[in-house]
């Protein structure tokens, strides 16, 4: 369910993630989209280390994510091999 606030961001993953930083504000509900190429490798695997949260993505799809704003700072992701790498940054409002 989508509220009219929400932050909502779309990720391209395609041989790395488009934008590989992605700013969110604190304290309003965010989600982000990955939208998938149809060919993925091992970036079928999306790892958020600090929320140990670990998804699948699939091929020619998007995945909606949501993503903890309560605190300003760095949430790393990856892929499964932690070789492409993004980052979303939690700014103060
Ligand atoms: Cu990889």
């Amino acid at each position: 369910m989508f509220f009219k606030k929400d932050q909502v961001k779309k990720v391209v993953v395609d041989a790395g993630y488009k934008p590989d930083v992605i700013h969110l504000k604190r304290g309003v509900p965010a989600k982000l989209k990955f939208k998938t190429s149809d060919n993925l490798g091992c970036l079928d695997e999306l790892v958020f280390k600090e929320l140990d949260q670990t998804y699948n993505l699939e091929k020619s799809s998007t995945k909606v994510i949501e993503i903890p704003t309560d605190q300003a700072g760095e949430i790393n992701f990856a892929c499964g091999m932690d070789m492409f790498r993004g980052k979303v940054i939690i700014d103060e409002a």
